[in-house]
Order: C-alpha cells, then sequence, then structure tokens
C-alpha cells in the first residue's frame, strides 16, 4: 500500500492512498487530514486495506500534483553506512578522511538533522545545488518512516543532496554542504506495511540527464547497507522526542566520479523498485 499528498485545482494538500498505477482514493472523505495522523496509527496496514474497500472518491494521477509525503516530521540522515560512501568521503578529504574510517565501523553512526518537513522538495519540484560550491551531488537514499514511538511505518525514496568540495574543505562545514533551499527531495509516496528483510531485496537506482543525455547511471541496493534499520532509528530517538514521528534517510551507495558536478536543469531521477521513481529538476539557489 502506498500513501501520497496531493493537491488538485490550487487545494490544500489531501492525503491519498494508491488504487492502482494511475488512481488515487481520497482519505479526506475518512477525515485524514494529514500524515501526522496516519503514522500514530494502530495497524496502518489493516487500515488501510478496510479504506481500500469502500467507496472513497477516485482521483486520478494525472489530474493532480503530488507534494513531499510529509508534513510535520523532521527530516533526518544517516552517513558512511555504505561502503562506497566511506571510500569516496575519504578521497574526498584530507584532514577529515580518518573520521569516515572510524563512523563506519564505529557503534554509534552518524546521524545529522537534514530538513524540515515544510521545506522539502516534493516529486518534479526543483532541487538546489550551492551558487558558492562547485561540487555538487546528489545523493540517491532509502528513506524510512518512522512514528513517534520510533516504529517503522513506511519507506520512502529520498534525496540527500550535497555540496561535496564544502564537505571536503572542513568536516565542521558539513551543515552547509548539506542543509540549504531545496536540498532535501522525498517521494513519490510512502510504502506502508513492508519489512526491513523485504526492502533489502530491492533495488536504488539513479539517473542524471541533462539535455536529451543521460550523463550518469549507478545502482545499488538497501542490502548492502552495513546498519540495520532499528539500529538506525534507535539511535535517532536517543534523548530525543518526535511527536510527529520523523524521516531517517539512511545514506548512499551511489557515488558520481570524482569529476562530476550537477549543472542546472539537470534532471535527477532515484528508482527504488517496491516505492517508485522521485524526479527532481536542479536549480541553482
Ligand atoms: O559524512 C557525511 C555525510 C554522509 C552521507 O550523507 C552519506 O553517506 O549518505
Ligand atoms: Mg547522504
Amino acid at each position: 500500500m502506498k500513501l501520497c499528498r496531493f493537491v488538485k485545482d490550487g487545494s490544500n494538500p489531501h492525503v491519498g492512498m494508491f488504487a492502482d498505477e494511475t488512481t488515487l482514493l481520497d482519505l479526506t472523505a475518512q477525515g485524514v487530514q494529514d500524515i501526522s495522523s496516519l503514522l500514530e496509527l494502530e495497524s496502518l496496514p489493516g487500515r488501510l486495506a478496510a479504506w481500500a474497500s469502500e467507496q472513497l472518491p477516485r482521483v486520478p494521477l494525472a489530474a493532480v500534483s503530488l507534494r513531499a509525503p510529509v508534513d510535520r516530521q523532521e527530516v533526518w540522515a544517516a552517513g558512511v553506512t555504505y561502503l562506497r560512501s566511506k571510500t569516496a568521503r575519504m578521497e574526498e578529504s584530507d584532514f577529515g578522511a580518518t573520521a569516515y574510517d572510524r563512523v563506519y565501523s564505529a557503534v554509534r553512526p552518524e546521524l545529522f538533522f537534514k530538513s524540515l518537513g515544510e521545506k522539502v522538495a516534493g516529486p518534479g519540484e526543483p532541487i538546489g545545488i550551492r551558487r558558492d560550491a562547485h561540487w555538487n551531488v546528489p545523493e540517491p537514499e532509502l528513506a524510512l518512516v518512522l512514528n513517534s514511538r520510533g516504529q517503522l511505518v513506511g519507506v520512502t525514496v529520498g534525496n540527500d543532496m550535497s555540496s561535496r568540495d564544502i564537505e571536503g574543505e572542513n568536516l565542521l562545514y558539513l551543515p552547509q554542504a548539506k542543509i540549504y533551499r531545496n536540498s532535501c527531495a522525498l517521494g513519490p509516496c510512502i510504502r506502508v506495511g513492508v519489512g526491513e528483510s523485504e526492502v533489502r531485496e530491492w533495488k536504488i537506482e539513479m539517473l542524471i540527464g541533462r539535455a536529451e543525455a543521460t550523463v550518469f547511471r549507478g545502482e545499488t541496493s538497501p542490502g548492502q547497507l552495513k546498519r540495520r534499520f532499528a539500529e538506525l532509528a534507535e539511535f535517532l530517538f536517543r534523548s530525543q522526542e518526535f511527536p510527529h514521528g520523523a524521516v531517517l534517510l539512511t545514506g548512499t551507495g551511489i557515488v558520481p566520479p570524482a569529476g562530476f558536478t550537477l549543472l542546472e536543469r539537470d534532471v535527477v531521477e532515484i528508482q527504488i523498485s517496491g516505492i517508485g521513481v522521485l524526479r527532481n529538476p536542479v536549480e541553482l539557489v
């Protein structure tokens, strides 16, 4: 089952559920106002299955714009959770290299704040590259959607946009490399009712288009993620509260080669089998 947020004819965002590839069921008719309240329901998959069998208003996907499937959730991110990320970051950084090496095998993972829910770009919305950086890359990541108790409710596709030259210059610049306008995208939907063992079998693919050409293509699998989902969630919720739940990006396993940087008007397409495709044009911010 897949949940989404959508707008139609300039409406406020509605919460919907995919009936099939081309049709949404509008959950507003069930009194559902936001993603936050759904995350807290006991047995959400059962509730969605029951709603799906009722006569809910049906909306063609072609008639709406999807929004990021989050509202009041903070978005956080884990880093250096794939060997590929560790290696690439050790190469880009001189005196910070041992930090990446250590955190990859440390008990405590790297976790950092990424975005307020309200600032996240949704499907089709622009993602940003900083005008004061010259080496900008997308980071295609599986994102865990957690309720206020830290339990996994679903998964979505995430893009942890990053300025590698700023991060590589000095690790203390990490927040500037990671948190700026339109640096986070999520969507197109939240897949609910799946467990970690199934998700680990999926594929993550990224394509970067420039004019009519594909200038980068890469793939990995959540099966390559070094840490368990519950382990990452447990650290995120230590000494911390998320009354509306949280989204946790799980780190990148796809890193374009050192000479590659995103340019304005590129299009980044991230597909995770089992969820869908998140596609965003790139703009200078
Ligand atoms: O350590 C810096 C960030 C790492 C990251 O975002 C990743 O591995 O995905
Ligand atoms: Mg990342």
